[in-house]
């Protein structure tokens, strides 16, 4: 197959309320969005980067740049028979996985279409509906910090994440234990700790947690693998697992018990794949991780949640935890057992409302062969 036509736009989507980590603040989803045509169907894909380089390295603005000036180019040269091939045609481009990703998650969900088969099912899914929970920002303190988990808990999620940081973790984290003492919690650091302070992070241990994710350096793995034999809970990996190559690593180091898979972190679906069996053959259970994004990418990951290793719930909420109003005309809901269902209509099964889209997109260009 030859793709026709490429459009990307860059959109700006607000979230109904700041999400702060760690290091940094998101106030709207900043992704690129990718429409592929071929043979007369399309399919969408988004590359979930932030405003700046506060996660990973890409922002809205060089992956902007990397879509047009080179991945867009090197897709419309290419011949592609299978969605796996994509990978291949950006082997060369080092990094700038994301911006990959969008193209990637595109090309499955035109290839899904055209085949009238559902993302799920083309990725070997086995479950109709997928585990998922909530992932909770700092709070300005800890009464507000049980509001809001409140509020979740009755919504029905049935696990909860919450961001920490130093002079942010042990107590708010005991605070939500001792207010539910049999949900499921687990807390993510996004990077910002080091191994000096491992002794600290060992006082987690106390609250039955299900993991600590990536509590050191977002590109490392070693000492993740030191400070994992100081610690009862088991490390979950985020940022650092950039590649199946680093799967690999984490594994042989024994860097952690847990890793979490975002499709667009490690540039698609073919390399998530990857991770998640080789995860399995491991026996490290694996989640699907989010990067609050609009329904076009949310659909990618609740498919691919729905494979067999995807034990652990995901951070793959309702569509009403992030927006106001989503681009999609079929926005995710969450049934009563804390689940989403997964989708069965060809490709992702979004629809994509494109007088809504267009009215948050700033820019947006066409590529033709
Ligand atoms: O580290 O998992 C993270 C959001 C943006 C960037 C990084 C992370 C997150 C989340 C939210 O935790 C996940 C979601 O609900 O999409
Ligand atoms: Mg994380």
């Amino acid at each position: 197959m030859k793709i026709e036509r490429i459009e990307i736009r860059r959109i700006e989507l607000p979230f109904v309320a700041p999400f702060e980590t760690s290091g940094w603040r998101e106030l709207a989803n900043h992704s690129l969005i990718v429409r592929l045509q071929a043979e007369g169907a399309e399919g969408w894909g988004e590359a979930p980067v932030g405003a700046g380089p506060w996660y990973n390295e890409e922002t809205q603005a060089t992956a902007w740049v990397m879509a047009r000036q080179i991945l867009a180019p090197m897709l419309l040269e290419a011949s592609i028979a299978r969605p796996e091939d994509v990978d291949a045609v950006f082997t060369r481009v080092r990094g700038n996985r994301m911006a990959r990703a969008g193209f990637e998650f595109a090309a499955w969900d035109l290839f899904g279409r055209l085949e009238g088969r559902s993302l799920s099912a083309m990725l070997g899914g086995t479950r109709a509906q997928v585990d998922v929970g909530v992932s909770v920002g700092v709070q300005p303190d800890i009464e507000a910090l049980l509001r809001v988990v409140s509020a979740y808990v009755e919504a029905g999620y049935r696990r909860v994440k919450l961001k920490i940081k130093p002079g942010w973790d042990i107590e708010p984290t005991r605070a939500v234990r001792e207010t539910w003492p049999n949900l499921r919690l687990q807390v993510d650091a996004n990077s910002i700790y080091s191994l000096d302070q491992a002794d600290q992070l060992a006082q987690l241990d106390a609250f039955d947690l299900l993991l600590i994710e990536q509590p050191l350096a977002h590109d490392d793995i070693v000492d993740h693998a030191k400070l994992q034999r100081r610690l009862r809970t088991p490390i979950c990996l985020d940022e650092s697992i950039v590649s199946p190559e680093h799967a690999r690593w984490a594994i042989e180091l024994q860097a952690c018990g847990v890793i979490n898979i975002k499709p667009s972190r490690v540039g698609g679906l073919t390399a998530a794949r990857q991770i998640h069996a080789m995860c399995a053959e491991a026996g490290i259970p694996v989640w699907c991780g989010g990067m609050l994004e609009t329904g076009i990418g949310r659909a990618a990951n609740v498919a691919l949640a729905s494979l067999p290793n995807f034990s652990l719930p995901g951070d793959i909420s309702a569509s009403d935890r992030y927006f106001q109003r989503d681009v999609v005309r079929s926005p995710f809901v969450l049934n009563a057992d804390s689940t989403l269902s997964v989708p069965t209509a060809p490709g992702t099964g979004a629809e994509v409302d494109e007088a809504f889209l267009d009215s948050v997109t700033l820019e947006k260009v066409d590529l033709t062969r």
